[in-house]
């Protein structure tokens, strides 16, 4: 199957170019490199050391025994996707080429801003270059779990029954995100939800969970092909900040009381998942949502779970209360649904202390290397549009 990944650069995009080239598929996509840019301007750098495109393009020559048609382009930029669908005719479109930070889309009206122009516009251009050229394609776009909030009922998988005075309908499952960046992934799912209603595109919407790992299946030894890890307050999710946390020796920052439960993935899993909904599309018209994540955890039992691992390793590993600074539910009742996957193969890896101390092993070679920028470890970037850094309130100890 052809297959282009918008955002191919990224942490998931680098990592499944590889994965779905190895099960055959052909491979091509767009980046404009701009996780690169904004992880150096919220002053951080990969926890792994990342090649840049020229030596990922020649390693994947060597590995994989062909070209990587990956173009440098604005994913917002109309004729640009057009032309590059017109040439490559793709079958399916994975879009993981957005801006994916809360707290960077929380820091400033500039910010917001453009997180979601950038996001919107994106996801809006590929929408009308599909229906221009590809009309039958399959979009499987990544939306996520944090689109539906924190409501005090069971999360459906995109749609639900409702009974109101007196009469039914299947409507979409209601969303109460938590950031402007969640925000923006809520309008995609309307105007993705559009296009197939009135185009009869064919749409997946993947509410996926918090995403962590280092490796995949099939991935190979080379060091220019390995994907990235961020560990900053913005583009560190939290099981990578705690293992990377863990790896150089800095108490894991877990945020207010730590009650705060999400469900998470495994980046092999995420892997399989995206592919999945690639070789079982869509019908015509038809807008799926799935709800992709392996299990859902609070964030003391991952911190607990960080500091088991870290022990078995040799490691000394604090966990420390931080002030939270984002505005949250800490209490809240959360029972997503995960139905959709399973139907069509997908076995969620229910090992996460195996996965993290993957993880912490390959970190460990790149303590030097993180701690030049230990100081993006504590956040700063407040809800109320302001900047202090939170406090650890409470710490226990190794
Ligand atoms: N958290 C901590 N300590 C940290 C980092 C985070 O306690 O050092 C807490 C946060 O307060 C939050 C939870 O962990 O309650 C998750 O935070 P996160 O930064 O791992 O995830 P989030 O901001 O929700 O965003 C991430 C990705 C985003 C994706 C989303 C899926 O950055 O692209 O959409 O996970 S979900 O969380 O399901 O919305």
């Amino acid at each position: 199957m052809r297959v282009f990944i918008a955002g191919i650069d990224g942490y998931l995009g680098w990592a499944l170019a590889q994965y779905m080239t190895a099960r055959g598929h052909e491979v091509a996509g767009a980046d404009l490199l701009l996780r690169r840019q904004w992880v150096e301007e919220v002053g951080s750098i990969s926890a792994i050391p990342i090649a840049d495109r020229e030596e990922r393009l020649a390693a994947f020559k060597a590995q994989y025994g062909k070209d990587l048609d990956f173009r440098v382009g604005d994913l917002c930029d109309y004729a640009f996707v057009r032309d590059f669908f017109q040439s490559f005719q793709p079958e399916a479109i994975v879009h993981v080429g957005q801006m994916p930070s809360a707290p960077y889309s929380m820091m400033d009206v500039e910010h917001a801003l453009w997180t979601q122009t950038n996001n919107v516009n994106s996801n809006m251009v590929i929408l009308w270059a599909m229906r221009e050229v590809v009309p039958d394609a399959h979009l499987v776009k990544l939306g996520t779990m944090g689109e539906y909030g924190q409501p005090n009922i069971d999360i459906a998988e995109g749609f639900f029954e409702v009974e109101y005075r007196g009469r039914k309908d299947r409507l979409p499952f209601p969303r109460l995100p938590g950031s402007f960046y969640h925000l923006s992934k809520v309008h995609d799912s309307h105007n993705t939800h559009f296009a197939t209603r009135i185009w009869k595109l064919r749409a997946t919407d993947i509410m996926q969970g918090v995403v962590f790992g280092t490796q995949f299946e099939g991935m190979v030894d080379v060091p220019a092909l390995r994907t990235r890890l961020d560990f900053d307050q913005c583009f560190g999710t939290a099981i990578n900040r705690f293992c990377v946390q863990a790896a150089v020796g800095h108490p894991l920052t877990l945020y207010g009381a730590g009650t705060q439960k999400r469900g998470f993935i495994p980046l092999r899993d995420a892997l399989r998942c995206l592919t999945l909904a690639c070789e079982n599309p869509a019908q015509r018209g038809e807008f799926r949502v799935f709800n992709q994540f392996s299990e859902a955890y609070n964030l003391v039992e991952l911190a607990d779970m960080t500091q088991q691992v870290g022990t078995e390793l040799g490691l000394k590993v604090e966990i420390a209360h931080y002030e939270n600074p984002r505005q949250e539910l800490e209490e809240h009742y959360y029972n997503p649904d995960r139905e959709n996957l399973l139907k069509i193969g997908y076995e969620p890896s229910q090992d996460v202390k195996s996965e993290m101390k993957v993880m912490i092993a390959d970190l460990l070679p790149h303590k030097a290397h993180i701690l030049q920028k230990s100081a993006v470890l504590v956040p700063d970037i407040r809800w109320d549009g302001t900047r202090r850094r939170s406090r650890a309130i409470e710490t226990s100890p190794a």
